[in-house]
């Protein structure tokens, strides 16, 4: 690597889709194809459970505990934004952030259960914008069939069904879509493609951005 790589910032990449939708399995596909290509990249997910934040948060979808929807919607933001500096840190030190989920999962989950779409986005204001976006495009009623859900609070076919419309509301040009229905391996293909010519635009200078501007 020569100097001009060595000063390059590394990308902030972001997995969205309904729950079953298989992002998961494909954000540890993706991160170990990076690595073996000599990618300085870390695999991060929302919500972060290993927190105080996360381990209230982790407590509410398990059905343990019950909050108003609008605290449990700000403990959600303030589990980004406590992670906020250190993100920012890792990508201008060259590094590049797999994450699962991120504000937009903040916004669709909420809104779904009816808070207004707009104050469900301000908290969020200010945050780190992803360099890419990527949605697993998958129906509810597919990724109901799935396996079937497990218990936490969100996974249910009716619930999801919302979270799909304010998906739709969110989505804009710039998000990558991908059939999450296709074949595994063709999605883990299009999922590299799309990752890889992004982490190349970071590299050559790319402003990092801030939500939602
Ligand atoms: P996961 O660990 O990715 O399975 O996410 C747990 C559940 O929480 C899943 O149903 C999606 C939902 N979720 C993720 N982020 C947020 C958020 O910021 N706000 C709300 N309300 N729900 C979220
Ligand atoms: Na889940
Ligand atoms: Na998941």
């Amino acid at each position: 690597m020569d100097n001009v790589h060595d000063k390059s910032r590394g990308s902030l990449i972001v997995l969205e889709g309904l729950d079953r939708s298989g992002k998961t399995s494909q954000s540890n596909r993706l991160v170990s194809y990076l690595k073996e290509k000599g990618v300085l990249v870390e695999s991060w997910r929302f919500p972060d459970r290993t927190t105080s934040t996360g381990q209230m948060i982790s407590a509410y979808l398990a059905n343990e505990s019950q909050l108003d929807d609008r605290a449990i919607h700000l403990l959600f933001s303030a589990n980004r934004w406590e992670k906020r500096s250190l993100m920012e840190s890792k990508i201008m030190c060259g590094t590049t952030l797999i994450v699962d989920r991120y504000s937009y999962s903040g916004v669709a989950f909420s809104a779904a259960k009816g808070l207004d779409f707009q104050w469900c986005k301000a908290p969020e204001v200010g945050l780190i914008a992803p360099d890419l976006v990527i949605y697993f495009d998958i129906s509810p009623e597919k990724a109901a069939e799935r396996g079937g859900y497990g218990t936490e609070r969100y996974e249910k076919l009716e619930f999801q069904k919302k979270v799909a419309e304010h998906y739709s509301t969110l989505r804009d040009a710039s998000w990558k879509i991908v059939d999450a229905c296709l074949p595994m391996d063709i999605v883990e293909e299009q999922v590299r493609e799309f990752a890889m010519a992004c982490i190349l635009t970071c590299q050559k200078g790319k402003p990092l951005n801030k939500l939602w501007s």
